[in-house]
């Protein structure tokens, strides 16, 4: 039980509202997290604060940094945004999930779309969440929060905006840190390790913080005509991030990102509407295992370090989208492209000796992008929605040479290995939505999509030495490609909004992480962790609901189920997250709330 007592101006009348706007707007298949929702969070990230909604969950790494589930898909089988630009991270261990990247104070409201349904995007597997900003409110506004918890926990943040008639700007911080908090048996989270263990925590580290991250953005927009042009930029430098389940921290994590976003009305007759995006984002983090024992000098550690790995990701990238009256319907159309760069160098002492290792060997995934999506009103009951995308996607690993590939990669794999490869994937869904009653909506949905695969599943290559296990990328790997049916049905009344959604995905040449064996035995008995294509299906159910009841009081309740299945063994699929649920009783009068949830 979770009880909590805060105030709110407004907060009643934003429910009923809230319900009333999920009625009308949100289909069986997407989510939505609220600006309400949002404000209320004590969530210290995005994957926090989703893993209570159904189909959701979080992978916890660190105190921070939670990395989102959907539908037991992680990693790049989902769509990670911000205003829509994608976000990468830059550690190949996944310290720093896209969603890291940018604070919870920037966000004003989170979509997801459960399922490849987002033709206007490239990847995006099972589903995109994507995190919309705030924007600035007409005339000068200005916010402070601050919230302190146990473990010296601070989260700040304040921003001020000013919204003109023409033009308009807004300006936050964020200031985030807590030292390591305990847990439930009393003992440090980063009091792990048994007393040999060489990644146990140095004794005067042991109790630092555990995070410290500082986020600063600015944006500023102009008005044309009916249409808007704006231009974002933001700096976040998260500084010594501990990992206590891994082998090293954090040192830095510092990211950039620029986005600049165009729309225009009516531009020529022909055109309802026209939108224009270009970004870029960049993100150098820096870990290793200085905080831990392992670290400590001697014959074979002689720098302040045992292991290190510098890791940098870039992408960026363009979309052009038009919005079209054409027949009875509405055509919206594009074209995008992207680059993402991912460059990761490892170095260890001891077998090595230091040696730089290409660990993600400098590569390049080019996508290039075509998208139409057709909209039609069938009747005012039964409406249509149906479209089709391509995707070429070029992937060059720079730093991979022939004979590292040769002598590290090639002895676990069959097929002959090159250090580039490309795919050529169309997508397609199509969307039926029906009326049946007045609060009774039901939907119905097929689509098949495509994702490439990435540069780690691809090209990563870490030799750890000795008869330690290697983790290489598999070069030969094939784009896995969802075959998803959604059936949902939505009820919608002036107090309750209920939502019940089944699905059954199929996942061809699905990437599943296996060990590979050194196949030409050669007297080696070194093993590699590695990637597959397998066969998949995933299919479960979603359930939630919201109403309004007298005396001032509000429910929720929500239930999720998954199951996914190795195709190729019958085995259940890994890191699958189990049957969950949650419900709660807000009494909520306008002017304070209280809300127990379970
Ligand atoms: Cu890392």
């Amino acid at each position: 039980m979770v009880p909590a007592l805060l105030n709110s101006a407004h907060a009643e009348s934003l429910i009923v509202e809230e319900i009333t706007v999920r009625g009308q707007q949100q289909q069986s298949n997407e989510e939505n997290l609220t600006i309400r929702e949002v404000r209320e969070s004590s969530a210290r990230d995005i994957g926090e604060a989703l893993q209570n909604m159904p189909g959701l969950s979080s992978i916890r790494k660190g105190t921070i940094a939670n990395d989102i589930v959907l539908r037991g898909f992680q990693r790049d089988n989902l769509n990670m945004f911000l205003d829509g630009v994608r976000l990468h991270g830059g550690c190949p261990s996944r310290m720093d999930p896209p969603s890291f990247h940018f604070d919870f104070a920037e966000v004003e409201s989170i979509e997801i779309i459960k399922g490849p349904y987002d033709l206007a995007n490239p990847g995006g597997l099972e589903g995109t969440v994507n995190a919309v900003s705030k924007k600035p409110k007409p005339g000068p506004s200005a916010a402070v929060n601050l919230s302190y918890g146990s473990f010296n926990f601070l989260d700040g943040s304040a921003t001020a905006s000013y919204g003109g008639e023409r033009l308009d700007g807004l300006l936050g911080y964020a200031h985030k840190a807590s030292d390591v908090p305990k847990s439930g048996d009393g003992r440090l989270l980063t009091d792990v390790y048994p007393s040999t263990s060489p990644n146990r925590y140095r004794q005067d580290r042991i109790d630092s913080k555990a995070y410290d991250t500082d986020t600063f953005w600015v944006k500023g927009g102009r008005k044309i005509g009916e249409g808007r042009t704006q231009l974002a930029y933001s700096y976040q430098d998260a500084d010594h991030v501990l990992y206590p389940a891994l082998l090293m921290d954090a040192d830095y994590d510092r990211t950039h990102r620029l986005n600049w976003t165009t729309t225009l009305k009516d531009p020529i007759p022909a055109l309802s509407k026209l939108f224009i995006q270009a970004w870029y984002n960049q993100v150098d983090h820096l870990m290793d295992d200085t905080q831990r024992i392992s670290s400590l000098p001697s014959l074979k550690v002689t720098r302040n370090y045992m292991m290190l790995t510098d890791a940098k990701t870039m992408t960026f990238g363009a979309k052009l989208n038009g919005e079209i009256a054409l027949g009875p319907g509405s055509l919206t159309t594009g074209i995008d492209f992207y680059r993402r760069n991912w460059d990761a160098t490892n170095q260890a002492a001891g077998w090595f000796n230091y040696t730089p290792q290409p660990m993600i060997p400098d590569v390049d995934m080019d996508n290039y992008g075509a998208f139409g999506e057709y909209s039609w009103p069938l009747t005012s009951f039964l409406q249509i929605k149906g479209g089709a995308r391509f995707d070429y996607t070029r992937v060059v690993a720079h730093d991979l040479t022939d004979a590292r590939l040769a002598s590290l990669y090639q002895p676990y794999f069959s097929e002959t290995l090159d250090n580039e490869t490309n795919f050529s994937e169309p997508s397609a869904n199509l969307q039926l939505s029906w009326q049946a009653k007045e609060a009774l909506e039901i939907f119905v949905g097929a689509a098949s999509a495509s994702r490439p695969p990435d540069q780690q599943e691809l090209f990563i290559g870490l030799q750890r030495g000795g008869t330690s296990r290697n983790w290489l990328g598999n070069p030969a790997l094939d784009a896995p490609r969802n075959n998803q049916l959604d059936i949902g049905a939505k009820w919608t009344g002036s107090s309750i909004f209920a939502s019940a959604s089944l699905f059954y995905s199929s996942v061809n040449a699905f990437i599943n992480i296996t060990e590979a064996t050194d196949p030409d035995g050669a007297g080696s008995l070194i093993k590699a962790r590695t990637y597959e294509n397998i066969d998949a299906r995933v299919w479960g159910a979603e359930f939630s609901s919201q109403l309004a009841l007298p005396l001032d009081l509000f429910a929720r309740a929500t239930l999720s189920y998954v199951r996914g299945e190795n195709r190729d063994t019958n085995q259940p699929l890994s890191e699958i997250p189990p049957l969950s649920g949650s419900v709660s009783l807000r009494y909520d009068n306008g002017s304070y709330f209280v809300e127990a949830a379970e």
